[in-house]
Formats: C-alpha cells, structure tokens, sequence
C-alpha cells in the first residue's frame, strides 16, 4: 500500500498535536527524521514531540533537540507519525503510545516494509529515509537551515557518507540543496561518520587485532565478546561500523561482525561484496536488511553460531 506524502502533509496541516516516532535503538536516520520534523512542525506553530522508547546513541545527542526526545507515556496524541520503522514492532516500547492516536502516519525506507498505519509511504530505493522526508517537509514549505542540517545528518548517517550503493543521484541531489541552506556539512559527517571516543578507538583495535579469515581470505569474523566490552569499557551499542575494516580488505567477500549481547545470545552484523547477497545470508537465520548490509540474531555457544555463519555464506558464494 502507498500513500502520496501529500495525503500525510494533509493530516500534519490538520492537527494541533503530533507525536513523531523513532524506532527502538535508533540510528543516525531515523533520529534526524523525527527532530526534523518536530522541528519544522514546532515553527509552524504545532506542538510535535519526538518520541522513543530506547536512550539515543552519545554520538547523536549533537543533533539540535535532541535532548527534547520523550519516552512514551500514556498521552494520547491527535496525530502520530513513526519514521524510519518497517513495522509496529520497531517501535518497541512505544508501539502501544502510536496506536492510540487516531490519526496515524509512516514514513519508511525499508524493503521489507510491513504496514502498520493507515497511512503509508514507502520508497525502498530511498538511501535514507530523511532523503524522502526532505519532500515531505519540503512540499509543505518547512524547509530551513535546522531542518537542512538534521536531515543531511540523516542521509550521512544512513549512506556512510555516500559511501554505499544504496546512494543513487537523488539522494546526492537531496543533499545539494541542504547545502544550499549554508549548514556545516563538513563537522555533520565529522560528528556521525568519523568521531570516535578513545574507548571505541581501543574496542576497534582489540577487535581488528584478532579479526578471523576462513575460505582463503573470503570470509572474515571480528567478534565482539563480553571480555572485549569489559576491557574497554564500551558496550555492543559501540560495535556500528567497526565492520567495514573488514569488509574492506581484498579479497574479503563477506564479513561477519558476532556480537556477545547476552547469555549465548551473539547480534549479528552481515556485510558484503558483489559475489553475495547479505540480506539473502541474514535471512537465513531470519534477519534481513539490505543487499550488502543486513544482521540477524543468533543463540548458541560461540564457535556453534560462527560456524553456522560460514556454512551460511559458503552455501551462498
Ligand atoms: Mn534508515
């Protein structure tokens, strides 16, 4: 099912109270999504609230309003509208608060998107989904120099820096006329892709260090385990990225980041080449994601779960 945006710039015009979603454990995307459009709504004289069920990452709290983000609770918005989320049960803890509004709203990127709102927009090829609220807020004359930077914060975020193959000249347009705002391009990718503490810059050489090869140098595993976090005092909140050190290397194929989130209970993060399909591998353990990016979850003793890992891939090669 597909909406026009503009049937969901109708419902924003049409209400006083809005609550806008991030989906649990956000990232760099979905967060820019939903202050931009608090923003933009805020200075069109509404009251919108940002909402989330889970703590935003250290790295984004730079994000203008950020610190404005709410836990749900029991108010029952006029409207609602959840971002960057391929189903109600993205919203983790705040799926029950999104319902409750009677008018409801989604903006997704997700291929494996699933409807949750009577209203739906979805557009899979979209590198992020702050690409596509750029047309929304846009189409309703919201754009301005906070709105600009916190949506290029977005594409940065969700692209790598343009770096993947999900970025296609739209979004590169997109992100031209943000600049066109004069924001400070150059400390947004500084801040999302870049910047590290000292203690992920120690959890990424300890990692690397003992990064493992199999199949001649086609498959390479860093894992992620609870003496690694120890050590370092970092948690699995600060493994993003670290996984395209491997990816990389040549002649690595698909690599593998495992990492310990419980009591035999390892998040998996899958990148790829052209010679495999990590949506395809990830959908084995039924994870998903994108063609070369995707993650999944596993339970088993570690070498159990790294082993059926590189069956997965070498099935799939
Ligand atoms: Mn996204």
């Amino acid at each position: 099912m597909r909406t026009e945006l503009s049937a969901i710039a109708d419902m924003l015009r049409g209400a006083k109270d809005i609550a806008v979603y991030a989906h649990t454990n956000p990232d760099g995307d979905t967060i820019a999504c939903v202050l931009a459009v608090c923003s933009a709504l805020n200075a069109a004289g509404k009251r919108a609230v940002p909402v989330c069920d889970s703590p935003l990452p250290e790295k984004y709290l730079f994000m203008k309003g950020a610190e404005t983000f709410m836990l749900p609770d029991k108010t029952v918005h006029e409207a609602a509208l959840a971002l960057d989320s391929s189903g109600l049960s993205r919203l983790g803890g705040a799926g029950k608060s999104f319902l409750s509004a009677k008018k409801r709203a989604v903006i997704d990127h997700h291929r494996s998107h699933e409807t949750f709102a009577p209203l739906d927009h979805t557009e899979p090829d979209a590198a992020a989904c702050a690409e596509i609220v750029y047309f929304l807020l846009d189409g309703m004359g919201l754009v301005g120099k906070e709105v600009a930077g916190l949506l290029f914060a977005g594409i940065v975020a969700d692209t790598g820096c343009f770096q993947y193959s999900s970025t296609t000249a739209r979004t590169h347009d997109v992100a031209r006329k943000l600049l066109a705002f004069d924001i400070d391009a150059a400390d947004i990718v500084y801040r999302v892709v870049r910047r590290l503490t000292p203690a992920v810059f120690a959890l990424k050489n300890r990692v690397l260090s003992k990064c493992r090869f199999f199949e001649d140098g086609k498959i390479a595993v860093i894992s992620f385990l609870r003496e690694d976090f120890a050590a370092t005092g970092t948690s699995p909140a600060d493994t993003e990225g670290i996984i395209a050190s491997a990816i990389d290397v040549d002649g690595v194929e698909v690599a593998f980041a495992v990492s310990e989130v419980g009591d035999k209970d390892y998040k998996i993060s899958v990148r790829s080449k052209e010679n495999a399909d990590a949506g395809d591998i990830a959908a084995a353990f039924g994870g998903g994601g994108h063609i070369r990016a995707a993650g999944c979850r596993l339970s088993g003793f570690y070498e159990d779960v790294v082993d059926k890992l590189l069956k997965a891939a070498r099935d799939r090669m």
